[in-house]
């Protein structure tokens, strides 16, 4: 990757450059996207639920340092897209609850504020849509730059709602005047802050809740699009089934399990892969994935395949050596029938509460005749954490699930963590066990959308003991690794 130094003297060379070839663009490429009718459909349903006289307003997220002049990957706000089927960074929506009128008297209800395009810009980071892209490709009606914001006549002070999440904090002002910064600031300008004072009339509250009533509730095509996501983790966790071997490291388990993932066209990962061998397993959200051998103990595999948005989230624990010990079998089967107790809860108007109750029980109720706690109330010792949540285009997708409704897909993930020094004998301690199901929620009860990949101890085993293609994914070694001293 080259630095903005050598970038700036470039682009004096190839200022005459504009764009790529057109056909280089849209040969092979994806062919499932979210279609504009849908993000159409979204922001029609937002202002049906939205009060009198209000304005939904949605900025970009911040783009982010990775190091020096190199940012993260960029990740759209899930509602931006949702909402305009819009990715790119510096981007503003407004979607009014009321028809307003331009200045030639034509009535609309939504405005999309985009990065303008930039040939030069583009040759190093992509191409932008533009305001001919975004309402080509995305059907957006009244779309400016993000430059024409500042002029733009909308008095937010007549709404009497602003809905608007809470907005991003630590924005750089770039060298771009039209910048999520700039656009932050003329909106606080617009919308009567003073200083960092919000006006009365927002309302992130209202925002995050008639949002959530909107993304928790699955449309077909969105529920396509999670079911693709779903198999291609499982179909990544049975990959690494078939090729486990205890001299592995967690890394290289990571790389087969995105290696899949990317083979089926997913983009990236929905949050960072967590792959804990052994004790590793009881830090819930462990990312370093650094032990360079695994060895025979448990295996927890806690990763999601991002596809088009929208994110999996599946938990499969495996032991390395292929066969569970009896310790291990004994934890994991209290896992696996707390979240079959959780299972049979589930249904339309079903409490989740009652799921939640049903696993623990049978954790505590497991943990105790095991003799690994003396009173059930210290379940939550080795259960800390909830039973699960929705998924879609966020891991921890939005909205309140007390009462599942049917299109709902949620997660359930109960585990058990023992680490070392427990007050328990120790031939527990460093057993770890998580099991995580995506399920669609159904009129009568549920769709267990993960099946594709083996959650009984025996179907493991029998995965485990099946060939992969990778066993004979053979590398040199590094001759850097041969050399011993300086
Ligand atoms: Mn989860």
């Amino acid at each position: 990757m080259l630095t903005t130094k050598i970038r700036a003297a470039v682009l004096v060379t190839f200022l005459h450059l504009t764009s790529l070839p057109f056909f280089a663009q849209t040969a092979f490429l994806p062919v499932d996207y979210l279609d504009k009718s849908f993000h159409a459909g979204r922001r029609d349903a937002l202002r049906a639920v939205m009060p009198d006289s209000s304005v939904a307003v949605i900025f970009a997220y911040p783009t982010r340092t990775f190091s020096n002049d190199v940012e993260y990957i960029y990740h759209a706000n899930p509602d931006l897209y949702y909402f305009s089927g819009y990715k790119e960074p510096h981007s503003l929506l407004l979607i009014f609850k009321d028809p307003q009128t331009d200045a030639d008297g034509k009535s609309y209800t939504s405005v999309l504020f985009v990065q303008k395009r930039n040939p030069q810009a583009e040759q190093w980071t992509g191409k932008r849509l533009g305001i001919e892209g975004a309402r080509e490709k995305l059907g957006m009606e009244q779309v400016y730059n993000g430059s024409d914001f500042k002029n733009f006549t909308v008095d937010f002070t007549r709404f009497k709602k602003i809905l608007c999440d809470r907005l991003p904090a630590d924005v750089p002002n770039g060298y771009d005047p039209a910048d999520l910064f700039d656009l932050l600031d003329q909106f606080k300008l617009k919308a009567g802050f003073t200083g960092t004072k919000a006006p009365a009339s927002l309302d992130s509250r209202l925002f995050t809740e008639l949002t959530g009533k909107l993304r928790r509730i699955k449309t077909p095509e969105e529920t396509l699009l999670l079911r693709k996501a779903v198999e291609i983790s499982c179909q990544a966790h049975n990959e690494v089934m078939k090729a486990i071997h205890p001299d592995m490291s967690e890394l290289e388990i990571q790389g087969l399990q995105e290696f899949v993932h990317k083979k089926h066209g997913a983009e990236g990962v929905g949050y960072g892969s967590i792959i804990g061998s052994g004790e590793n397993g009881c830090v819930l959200h462990y990312m370093e994935n650094s032990k360079t051998k695994i060895g025979g103990s448990l295996l927890l595999m806690d990763v999601g395949a991002e596809y088009h948005g929208y994110t999996a989230d599946v938990t499969r624990t495996i032991p390395a050596d292929g066969k569970f010990s009896a310790e291990e079998k004994a934890i994991y089967d209290l896992v696996y029938n707390a979240q079959e107790a959780a299972f049979k809860t589930l249904r339309n108007g079903s409490k989740f509460a009652d799921a939640s109750k049903a696993a623990r029980e049978i954790i505590a109720d497991g943990l105790l005749k095991l003799g690994i706690i003396t009173d059930k109330n210290e379940v939550g010792k080795y259960y800390p954490h909830g039973l699960g949540h929705h998924i879609g285009l966020d891991v921890h997708d939005r909205g309140s699930m007390e009462t599942l409704l049917k299109d709902m897909i949620i997660t359930i993930e109960p585990g058990i963590y023992i680490p070392a020094d427990s007050k328990c004998d120790k031939k527990w301690w460093g057993i770890a066990v998580r099991i995580e199901d995506d399920l669609l929620i159904t009129e009568n009860g549920y769709e267990l959308l993960s099946g594709f990949a083996p959650r009984k101890t025996e179907d493991i085993e029998r995965m485990i003991s099946q060939k992969s293609a990778l066993d004979d994914f053979k590398l040199a070694p590094l001759e850097s690794g041969k050399k011993k001293s300086f």
